[in-house]
């Protein structure tokens, strides 16, 4: 039994809430009665009682007080007054349960038993079959309602903007974007403290606090998105409304699944289930069904959750990477909504709506448009949840007919050279968008002027841009220049890798385009492998043997798996164990093989720990050889401040896959190692004194004491 007092006119109760809302926080718990209680007295509270009556689907009670006490402290109804108003509530069966709060006596309740006598009970609402949600107010998922935009930008690992301001206590900025998110037309708020730098756990629970004190933000629900259970479970206590957790999955089997699950039911959310199971991210349609099925078995059947307090998120994976795997990667998703809409009813379906785009980071025109023509599709399979930037203006029926094309084959992967097509509209956008900016020359100017300059610039050009077309004749006339096969490799074909390096960290360049520049790589390297080997007079031209890994915990393995393309297409051996990879395994596996280095990959932020456990274990087994780090949540400054000092060897931060190779062949090369080691040592050093200096000194209680603020020095003698 649940007894709720409002405390203004308006009808909220004394934390902000509408009654709506606050049946929207009991929603999913198995309640018997709700009502009103003590408040300004019965007549005041009559048309609360009654939208209550009207809305709750339980028995109804009310005991209110004896009107508001007087200035003496007194209660000015008597059993008489008050009896009559307590029979209106009977006549118009708003009631079920009735007693008396402040002011009331024995007297009273006596007068209200004798009238409730052989009245109608109120008839008990049906339960409603739409999701409740709640902040401040109700959002009831009503069918005219067909999908949830949830803002993604209160979000440290998604945002740099809302990261800097939080690492800078510049709240009230930050809080300022949660509210531009909903005046936006946000009607969920995602809120995200993942970062290895930061303490997710106070910063949420500090975050979530001042969000309860905007009423313009805490007006709708809260998403709490977290990779770490303790960060969930403390953002669940500062919430009053029903709110939704972000997210569970079978990733570390049932046990865990089961006993997380209990907690959402515990704490009355919703809950975001992912497509992960214990042998990691489901990619395809038939591995997402598959474990949608399971999960919503274990839920509904073993914990007893209420399948419309469940959101399936199938996994939005980025397409058009160059990568042809990824090609159908939308299309499963969207068959898979339809699928689980069709046969787990009353779910529901959500998604990272930006992960679809992140190839085409700093193209955000396209970007928006992907995501426009993906929602178009997935929305009419029945996803009704989104994760996504509510400020996009992009609409679906708005957009141009070749762009709509373009964009239409690659999401529904028509053929295999749509990725191909998308990446040249994309080009062809941001050139057009450049050439505004300076009024520069045309594409098709600059493409003439290339074959006009050296042939070491003409390499790199090639490579820079993917053009595999004049690499037999440039190389054959730059055999004649060097005097080793091997160093038009080391020389401008390097250097061309690490200009695409530059432009890529820049957002100049698109990962397909990484990928493509790596391919050319290849098809050059292929080119000049018979003089290499000629020269060598030995067998291929291998040059150097990589270690990959997702770390144990982490089932993410796209950027891995791109850095492995990458390496393969630079002649390393890539020898790849995969995901959720044991420290032990990696270091045996490493010792083994005999590798020149190991790559460690993760995106969530458990994995920043595990990274530093993975390099303790190497330096337990005396092992020297280089680790490179990558990964979303990876940094230079957590590899300063934590993994670099666990391991003797060098550690590289990886900015992005493009580095890779040439950041191998620098570790690969006595002379350039010691001068990169150096580098890192230092640059190391000063991210670690900056770090330093931004941390607040605690200092001695007499110390503190010795340094109070004096108003009335004594004046000296
Ligand atoms: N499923 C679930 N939760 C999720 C995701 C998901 N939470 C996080 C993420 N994925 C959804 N949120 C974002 C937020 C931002 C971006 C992508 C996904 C994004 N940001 C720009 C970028 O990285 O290029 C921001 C650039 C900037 O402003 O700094 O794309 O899939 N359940």
């Amino acid at each position: 039994m649940i007894s709720a007092t409002i405390s203004d006119l308006a009808g909220r109760t004394l934390s902000g809430q509408t009654l709506e809302g606050f049946l929207g926080s009991l929603s999913s718990y198995p309640i018997f009665s709700v009502g009103l209680n003590c408040s300004f007295g019965a007549r005041q509270m009559k048309p609360f009682l009654a939208s209550l009556a009207h809305k709750a689907p339980y028995y109804i009670s009310v005991y209110p007080n004896a009107g508001l006490p007087n200035s003496l402290g007194q209660y000015d109804e008597s059993a008489d007054s008050m009896a009559q108003q307590i029979e209106e509530y009977l006549d118009e069966g708003l009631v079920n349960i009735v007693g008396g709060c402040c002011g009331t006596t024995d007297e009273f309740i006596a007068k209200f038993a004798q009238l409730a006598k052989g009245r109608k009970p109120h008839r008990i609402n049906t339960k409603s079959d739409a999701m409740w949600l709640s902040g401040l107010e109700l959002l009831e998922l009503t069918p005219d309602i067909r999908f949830v935009n949830v803002g993604e930008r209160c979000n440290v690992a998604g945002s740099r903007k809302f990261l800097r301001l939080i690492e800078n206590k510049q709240y009230d900025e930050a809080l300022a974007i949660a509210r531009k998110q909903v005046a936006d037309g946000a009607m969920v708020i995602d809120v995200n403290m993942d970062d290895g730098l930061l303490d997710a756990k106070s910063e949420m629970v500090n975050f979530l606090n001042l969000v309860a004190s905007d009423p313009d933000v805490s007006r709708v629900p809260i998403m709490i998105d977290s990779s770490k259970w303790d960060v969930i479970l403390a953002g669940l206590k500062c919430i009053q409304g029903k709110s939704i957790v972000n997210s569970i999955s079978l990733k570390n089997g049932e046990e865990v699944f089961l006993r997380e699950a209990r907690d959402v039911k515990r704490y009355g959310a919703a809950v975001v289930v992912m497509c992960f199971d214990e042998q990691g991210q489901a990619t395809s349609y038939e591995r997402k069904i598959e474990i949608a099925a399971r999960s919503y078995r274990l839920l509904t059947e073993k914990v007893g959750i209420n399948p419309q307090d469940i959101i399936f998120d199938p996994n939005i994976l980025s397409i058009a990477t160059g990568i042809e795997e990824h090609n159908n990667y939308a299309v499963d998703f969207i068959k898979a909504v339809g699928w689980i809409k069709k046969n787990l009813p009353g779910t529901h379906v959500s998604g990272g709506i930006s992960n679809l785009s992140f190839s085409f980071r700093g193209n955000n025109d396209i970007r928006e448009a992907m995501h426009a023509v993906f929602l178009y599709h997935a929305i009419q399979q029945g996803m009704d949840f989104g994760i996504v930037n509510p400020a996009t203006k992009m609409v679906y029926a708005d957009l141009p007919k070749d762009w709509l094309k373009t964009i239409e084959d690659v999401v529904l992967n028509k053929d295999a050279e749509a990725s191909e097509r998308l990446i040249d509209l994309a080009n062809r956008v941001k050139a057009e968008q450049e050439q505004r900016k300076n009024g520069a020359r045309t594409v098709a100017e600059q493409h003439e002027a290339w074959r006009e300059t050296d042939v070491a610039q003409r390499l790199a050009y090639a490579l820079r841009k993917g053009i595999s077309d004049y690499l037999e004749v440039d190389l054959a006339e730059a055999r004649q220049q060097y005097p080793h096969a091997v160093d038009i490799i080391e020389g401008p074909l390097m250097a061309g890798m690490n200009e695409v390096g530059e432009l890529f960290g820049a957002g100049k360049m698109f990962l397909p385009q990484v990928v493509k520049t790596a391919r050319t790589m290849k098809q050059a390297v292929a080119i000049l492998q018979p003089f290499i080997e000629a020269e060598k007079a030995e067998g291929n031209y291998v040059a150097g043997k990589i270690l990959l890994a997702t770390v144990k915990g982490d089932v993410h393995d796209i950027g891995k798996n791109i850095v492995g393309v990458v390496m393969a297409c630079n002649n390393y051996e890539v020898i790849d164990l995969g995901v959720m990879v044991p420290a032990e395994q990696i270091v045996a596996e490493a010792i083994a093989h005999r590798v020149d280095m190991i790559g460690l990959s993760g995106l969530i932020t458990p994995s920043l720990e595990e990274m530093v456990h993975v390099a303790q274990e190497m330096e337990k087994a005396g092992l020297h050889i280089p680790i490179m780090i990558g990964g979303a949540t990876t940094s230079q400054l957590h590899v300063a401040l934590k993994i670099a000092p666990a391991y003797s060897g060098p550690v590289v931060w990886m900015k992005d896959a493009s580095q890779n190779a040439l950041v191998a062949a620098h570790l690969l090369n006595d002379g350039a190692r010691e001068r990169l080691k150096h580098e890192l040592n230092a640059k190391y050093d000063e991210l670690r004194q900056r770090f330093e200096q931004r941390q607040t000194k605690t200092i001695s209680l007499e110390e503190a004491r010795a340094n109070k603020l004096n108003l009335f020095p004594t004046p000296n003698a």
